[in-house]
């Protein structure tokens, strides 16, 4: 069976955006593959996280996988960081990494823009990333589409060592949905919907109450037209709008063009609003039983072991074909 490994960072409440891009594939691809879905906390402190924040938001993850639909019987679901094999080949392929490709990564530009003291972890985040793949011999990696060129350094990376030090890695393929792979903010479509935008009327976080998510929805910026129509380029603040409703309800987007035809934004964005809370209300009410009940930790304990049983070997022979010195 064929490997998916994906993961999310803990570094807020997970969005709409995260949700759409990522954990909606996670439980569909659980169905026909063997996947490891981690909390990539070891990513998350490439910013500064408070170290209470990254508890909570950690436990929050691994709920919401679980809430959402994620099946520790089908998949392993895991802590990043409690896997060691995870640091210690990102560090590996670090050294085989070269400055000019890390400078090209546009995840790095826009987040250290204007911004005075950046860490290095940062910008050595795609070797990481590459190193959580390549470990599982993942063959597919469900991603959104910011994270593509993340992928591309990871084929490359593996293609690097492979020809260096011998066939080892397999070189994975993403898996972007067609539609919903990049959700914007709702107060500027230019952006990628992010759970750390510091301005939360840019997001619905998936713990949103459904008021909160009415009011958001009703303050999402549209143009000063009334036509429901997808064209990225002319509106893409309403093809955005279009693009999360598509998505929820499996409709086609010609579809809910004619569906909305002459009836202007406004009784669009209020049905919009209420599919989103029809998906959400429930998954937080399982959310909410889950977080109580404790069980997430059980199934973080029981998947950090049975992904380590599957990274260190893999650890063992990348440093062997290395030449690390085998006591
Ligand atoms: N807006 C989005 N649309 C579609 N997919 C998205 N993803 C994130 N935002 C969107 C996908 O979610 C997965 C997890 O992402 P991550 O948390 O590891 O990193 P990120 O892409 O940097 O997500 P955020 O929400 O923007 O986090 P912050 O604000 O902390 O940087 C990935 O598969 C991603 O593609």
């Amino acid at each position: 069976m064929k490997q998916v490994l994906s993961g999310i960072q803990p570094s807020g409440f997970l969005t709409l955006g995260n949700y759409i891009g990522a954990i909606k594939n996670y439980v569909l691809l659980q169905e026909s593959y063997h996947c490891l879905y981690m909390m990539a906390d070891l990513h998350a402190i490439t910013v500064p996280q408070e170290p209470a924040a990254l508890r909570e938001q950690s436990e929050s993850v691994a709920c919401l996988y679980l809430a959402a639909g994620v099946d520790p019987e089908k998949s392993t679901i895991f802590l990043q960081s409690a896997v060691h094999a995870h640091a210690e080949l990102g560090w590996l392929l670090t050294t085989l990494t070269y400055m000019g490709e890390l400078e090209r990564m546009t995840q790095f530009k826009d987040k250290s823009a204007g911004k005075e003291s950046i860490g290095a972890g940062l910008f050595t985040y795609p070797s990481l990333m590459a190193a959580d793949i390549l470990l599982y011999n993942a063959d597919l990696v469900p991603v959104g589409e910011d994270q593509k060129q993340h992928l591309e350094l990871t084929r490359d990376l593996a293609h690097r060592f492979n020809t260096r030090f011998g066939e080892t890695f397999t070189l994975p393929e993403g898996f972007i949905p067609q539609v919903g792979a990049r959700i914007m903010s709702l107060d500027d479509a230019s952006k990628k919907m992010s759970k750390s935008n510091p301005n939360p009327g840019s997001y619905i976080a998936l713990l949103d109450s459904p008021d909160v998510i009415r009011k958001k929805i009703s303050r999402a910026v549209t143009d000063s037209g009334r036509e429901v129509k997808y064209d990225p380029a002319a509106k893409p603040e309403v093809s955005n709008l279009m693009s999360i409703y598509a998505t929820l309800t499996n409709k086609s987007l010609a579809d809910i063009e004619a569906q909305y035809e002459g009836l202007g934004y406004g009784p669009f964005k209020k049905e919009l609003a209420e599919q989103i809370v029809a998906v959400l209300e429930p998954l937080q009410n399982r959310y909410v039983e889950i977080k109580k009940s404790g069980y997430h930790l059980d199934v973080l304990r029981k998947g950090a072991g049975q992904a380590a049983e599957k990274a260190e070997p893999m650890l063992t022979l990348v440093k062997e074909r290395m030449g690390f010195l085998k006591l």
